[in-house]
């Protein structure tokens, strides 16, 4: 990175509304408007707004933080993972991610782009992404940021504002989605949104929304040393991507590092994709291998 001054300036806000939620009851193959119930629904809205200043410039800073191809969905992932480790640190259930929530999320941050604000472009609140048919919900909160290029970045900007860490904290809340985006042409480049959600428990007594689920931190979880892939098989696969690592084609997370590491000596290097050939060649028995 490059020397920038950054200063934070969260704002917060909060509001009150009200909306009206029909159910309907199917009696003998007709859909019966049973009940028209009124709910107060507690939302709260919250922004972190960085902005990059001075010295050499935000467009450097955009620069740096680009990437050809950004995998905004696993981006969005590891803050879900970032907000349920958070929250097992003290002791609270974690967060559902819910598929459609990160797509109101993503909408949501594209709508940040143009509009930095917990209004949507057409002016209404940020909840109103989501439609209450397809995800009951009895409170909700927003927290979006802007200008960090990665989760840890971003998390950290609300992590050091009470409010935004408060919702995130917040043991009410079920369901969530994150969305991410990236526009070289934007002002702060990267936007990021949370939206979070507490289940109608009247409309669903489960608690479930269909697709949820609760992001593990690495997609890939090696079997053994030399499974790099994390099929559970040692083989020709596993080799290609230590080679690919190697000559810096690719990226591997921590536990995949850890399998890479044939020779067990804290760093990777040709000498353990050459053991890991050997290893598959049948030429030695065991992996890991101590050469001392
Ligand atoms: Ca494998
Ligand atoms: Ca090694």
């Amino acid at each position: 990175m490059k020397n920038f001054n950054i200063f934070n300036l969260f704002r917060k806000d909060s509001e009150e509304t009200t909306a009206t939620a029909n159910t309907y009851n199917n009696i003998g193959g007709d859909f019966m408007k049973t009940t028209n119930r009124l709910f107060t629904k507690v939302i709260s809205a919250l922004s972190a707004v960085v902005l990059a200043t001075a010295g050499i410039g935000s467009s450097s800073m955009k620069s740096d933080a680009s990437y050809d191809d950004p995998d905004f969905t696993e981006l969005a992932e590891q803050v879900i993972v970032l907000v349920n480790e958070a929250r097992a640190a003290e002791g609270l259930d974690p967060i559902y991610a819910v598929p459609y929530l990160c797509d109101a999320a993503e909408t949501r941050a594209e709508e940040c782009v143009e509009n930095f604000s917990h209004s949507r472009t057409n002016g209404d609140s940020f909840i109103q992404i989501v439609d209450y048919n397809v995800t009951p919900w009895a409170t909700a909160a927003e927290n979006i940021a802007c200008g960090m290029s990665t989760p840890e970045d971003t998390f950290e900007q609300w992590k050091n504002s009470p409010s935004h860490w408060a919702a995130i904290m917040n043991p009410d809340y079920t369901h969530m989605g994150v969305g991410v985006t990236y526009d070289p042409d934007s002002v702060y480049g990267w936007y990021w949104e949370q939206l979070f959600i507490k289940v109608d428990p009247y409309e669903v007594p489960s608690g479930e929304i269909e697709g949820q689920y609760i992001p593990d931190k690495y997609k890939i979880v090696p079997q053994s040393a030399g499974d790099i892939d994390g099929d559970g098989i040692i083989d020709s696969f596993d080799y290609v991507l230590l080679c690919q690592y190697i000559n810096k084609q690719i990226t591997l997370n921590p536990l995949q590092m850890e399998s890479a590491d044939i020779l067990a000596d804290g760093v990777i290097t040709y000498s353990d994709a050459a053991y890991l050939r050997k290893y598959i060649l049948g030429e030695i028995e065991q992996i890991p291998v101590s050469l001392f």
